[in-house]
């Protein structure tokens, strides 16, 4: 049996946890060989609905499921914490700004990271959820030096998972047969879900559905999606969003598959001439628990026009809350 690993897990009484835990504890996330503790973090007002969590959490006898830390001291949750999927964020309440929403979220990001560089294992692997997603990594990361950029990452694969579904079902092919779709960019409506080198069922996605669908239909789909489930749901995407996470971590941790690769939103090192340092979605390959980018492929004049309007939306959020980081 393998030791346990610590994964933390903020926002943890919140929508997207309750179909997220029990799939961590059941070992859909690290391998059903992979025992594991959960720390989980919450604001104080949320601690009893949290305490309920556990006792449910409990009452699965998950085989891997070691122990469950319910705590509102962030010292504690992210104590020699191995994996931090960070959920935890205010909502965006009615009449509030984007910019406020930034700032208010930042903050939460900005002490988070100083208490992880501090407490948690220096080889954390970090996925953050909570929105604005990657300029809330961007703020972690430049609060905890102590961790590489790189194990700093923003969730997305939800977007990735919901551009397979609408490209498989145009095409009318199984989801399964859907390989190598990017999405670039932000996780907020500049994202650049990329159908270019896709393939379906083996042949070029470009050949089985027109350009004039893919810009005008499959992007803005995909990229409002978000919007078209909290309207006919009333909040915001909850189960999809913890599938999402646990495809995250799973590729991550446990590879992606030969012949194919996965978005993520990683720390950029330039390529495709996108600044360095941003938190970036980009088509990667995982192996032995590190993510590479695929650095090679042609854009679009399209493509590369909309990938630097998503760089400059992260430029403008990452200057908005310059005062959160040195
Ligand atoms: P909920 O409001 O149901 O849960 C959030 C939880 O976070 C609450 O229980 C709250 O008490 C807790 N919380 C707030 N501040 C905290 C802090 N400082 N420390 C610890 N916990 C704290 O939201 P939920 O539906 O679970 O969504 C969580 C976040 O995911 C939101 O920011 C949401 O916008 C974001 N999303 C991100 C997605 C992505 O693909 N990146 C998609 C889904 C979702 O929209």
């Amino acid at each position: 049996m393998k030791q346990p690993v610590r994964v933390t897990v903020t926002g943890a009484a919140g929508q997207i946890c309750y179909s997220l835990l029990f799939r961590i504890a059941s070992g859909e996330m690290l391998g059903n060989d992979q025992p594991v503790i959960l720390q989980l973090l919450e604001i104080t007002p949320a601690l009893k609905v949290l305490e309920a969590v556990k006792m449910e959490l409990n009452d699965c006898a998950f085989p891997l499921l070691q122990d469950v830390i319910c705590t509102d001291d962030a010292a504690v949750a992210f104590k020699g914490s191995d994996y931090g999927l960070m959920v935890g964020a205010k909502p965006r309440g009615p009449g509030m700004e984007r910019g406020d929403l930034l700032k208010d979220n930042g903050k939460i990001f900005s002490t988070l990271g100083k208490i992880i560089n501090d407490v948690a294992n220096p080889d954390m692997k970090i996925c953050v959820v909570g929105n604005p997603a990657n300029t809330n990594a961007y703020i972690l990361m430049k609060n905890a030096p102590n961790l590489k950029p790189q194990n700093i990452t923003a969730l997305t694969r939800l977007d990735h998972n919901r551009a397979i579904y609408q490209l498989a079902a145009k095409t009318e092919q199984p989801m399964n047969t859907v390989k190598k779709l990017t999405i670039w960019g932000n996780h907020s409506t500049t994202q650049v879900p990329d159908i270019s080198h896709t393939t379906v069922s083996g042949k070029a996605a470009s050949e089985m559905v027109d350009t004039a669908w893919a810009h005008a239909e499959f992007m803005p789909k995909v990229a409002k999606r978000g919007a078209e489930v909290i309207s006919a749901r009333g909040s915001s995407s909850a189960a999809s969003a913890a599938n999402g996470v646990i495809d995250h971590m799973r590729s991550w941790v446990l590879g992606t598959d030969e012949g194919d690769w996965v978005s993520m939103a990683v720390y950029s090192d330039g390529s495709y001439g996108i600044e360095k340092g941003l938190i970036y979605s980009y088509p990667v390959t995982c192996k032995n628990g590190d993510w590479t980018i695929i650095t090679d492929l042609t854009n679009s004049d399209f493509i590369t026009a909309k990938m630097k309007e998503s760089e400059k939306e992260l430029q403008e959020e990452r200057d908005t809350c310059s005062d959160l980081f040195a």
